[in-house]
């Protein structure tokens, strides 16, 4: 067995640098965006909190089937009257100018969407925000060129768009929905996740200042019923849901035998396969970035390390000297790895599922450090001696939760990924280009990483196989998706 030297024990104890909350203006209560204004809602208002302190951070309305009724009207009168009529030369300004103002505001953006979602600040600054903004400038140049874009003679926008989004990425799943919904030419209603609202009211708010014409993009925000009601709304040309696969499914059901285009973004069990060729410290790195980045909140995180028999002792070795250096608390602080659980819901379902693990048999590892007392808090742990009947080699943690398996030839490695209801994502870790290419062709996975893992790029198609829905988001395919017959 190789010998790593420990380095657990810091060189150095860091000082505090946490960002300033003083950019942010969080108002005490908010209403819904629709036609243009913020008005009230109908229904009863529900409190967004910070998942790091447990602070009730505002007072938001949920939106009741009569206010997605309004808010759907008003995106079919944008739609009829000024958006779809508009040439694309146009309608690029529009993308262009909020892809610019998400630049300006980007440190605004940043911090509330940590706040509200509790991911560490250097994620939000350097990872969603940048790329919001690259899904708007992406899209804003395809706007006037659809015509051109190998999607038929003359494309058409389907019309009004219902978009439903979770609270993992609030930001970036918008700007996945939004950007290319409104460069076909179609208007939006759109809901955030009811514990992560704050930044998509801010996304309202920059449509205003960028003087986008009122109804073409509406924000509706509430629960579950909120949701159902926009996917259900008869006067919904298409629906596009990221979530998860639960609900993917009762949409799917809501929708079967009615005229709307669906796209279903779901859940996913990737495998991230470690040969023995692999530089280790590189795929070190890249196993904590796949299953710690933000939490582990990720439909395509690496929550299964399929790592080869003889290098096993030395990569987990290795791995958790690795992970006892990663920093974990406040989200604002620019030194923190790991942020907070979104979520008290999200917290129990990690414990349980790892209880469950436990129970199976399966070895627990976690990072020994004091956790915050307030707020949801879950250590980087990983489980060893995982078989692939466990739970929590088949189901999906959403948390910063690792199941450790072996295999020792590629059709075993290839078996043994594909051996999941998900096909969402892999990573492959080798010195080999031709294995590389052999695997990518074996995996069934919508994304293949090679060296790498969760690295995102706009003109880059991304969706899944099997559960993991159907459809792709990014690039032309998720153009395409929201165009009349270019989807099929
Ligand atoms: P869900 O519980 O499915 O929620 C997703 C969104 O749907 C939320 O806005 C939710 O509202 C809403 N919703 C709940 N019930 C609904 C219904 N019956 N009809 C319509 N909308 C409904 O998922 P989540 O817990 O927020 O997110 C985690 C899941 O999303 C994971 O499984 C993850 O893998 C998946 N995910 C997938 C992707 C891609 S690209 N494949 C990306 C990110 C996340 P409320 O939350 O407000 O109640």
């Amino acid at each position: 067995m190789v010998k790593v030297p420990d380095t657990a024990t810091p060189f150095f104890e860091y000082a505090p640098a946490p960002e300033s909350r003083s950019i942010v203006d969080i108002k005490p209560s908010y209403g819904l965006f629709v036609d243009g204004e913020f008005v009230d809602g109908h229904g009863r208002s529900f409190k967004t909190i910070s998942p790091s302190t447990e602070e009730v951070l505002a007072e938001v309305a949920e939106a009741d089937e009569a206010d997605v009724d309004l808010a759907v009207k008003a995106a079919r009168r944008a739609y009829t009257r000024v958006w779809s009529r508009m040439p694309g030369s146009e309608r690029a300004k529009y993308l262009f100018r909020i892809a610019r103002i998400i630049q300006e505001r980007g440190r605004e953006l940043a911090v509330l969407e940590s706040i509200d979602n509790g991911k560490p600040i250097k994620e939000s600054r350097d990872v969603d925000v940048p790329t919001v903004a690259a899904h708007f400038f992406y899209y804003a140049g395809w706007a006037d060129k659809l015509d051109h874009a190998g999607l038929g003679a003359d494309p058409r926008p389907h019309g009004v768009a219902g978009q439903v989004i979770p609270w993992n990425f609030p930001l970036l799943m918008l700007a996945w929905k939004v950007a290319p919904a409104l460069a076909a030419g179609n208007t939006v209603v759109l809901k955030p996740a009811e514990t992560t609202p704050l930044t998509a009211l801010l996304f309202a708010e920059i449509c205003q200042q960028a003087d986008l014409p009122p109804g073409v993009v509406n924000i509706v925000t509430g629960a579950g019923a909120t949701g159902q009601a926009i996917v259900a709304h008869p006067d919904v040309d298409k629906v596009a849901f990221t979530g998860s696969t639960e609900v993917g499914k009762a949409i799917a059901r809501t929708v079967a035998g009615t005229r709307k285009k669906v796209t279903l973004e779901l859940g996913g069990k990737a495998a991230n396969i470690v040969f023995d060729d692999a530089p280790v410290d590189q795929a070190v790195e890249g196993i904590v970035n796949g299953i710690f980045f933000n939490q582990g909140h990720v439909c395509c995180a690496g929550s299964r390390l399929l790592v080869q028999e003889n290098v096993a002792d030395e990569v987990l070795e290795r791995l958790k000297r690795r992970m006892s250096t990663l920093r974990m608390g406040d989200p604002l602080d620019k030194n923190t790895d790991i942020g907070a659980i979104n979520s008290g819901e999200q917290l129990k379902r990690i414990r349980e599922l790892s209880e469950v693990g436990d129970a199976e048999g399966a070895e627990r590892w976690e990072v020994a450090c004091d956790l915050p007392t307030k707020g949801f808090w879950f250590p980087p742990t990983i489980f060893t001696g995982v078989s692939q009947a466990h739970r929590i080699a088949r189901e999906e943690i959403f948390g910063p939760v690792l199941s450790v398996l072996t295999f020792r030839t590629p059709h075993e490695a290839v078996e043994k990924a594909n051996n999941t209801p998900y096909g969402l994502s892999a990573g492959v870790w080798s010195d080999k280009g031709s294995r590389i290419l052999w695997m990518a062709n074996h995996l069934r996975a919508g994304v293949v990483w090679a060296n790498t893992f969760n690295k995102f790029d706009p003109t880059s198609p991304f969706g899944g196989y099997k559960e993991s829905g159907y459809g792709r988001e990014g690039g032309l395919p998720g153009l395409a998706a929201y165009l009349k017959g270019a989807d099929a």
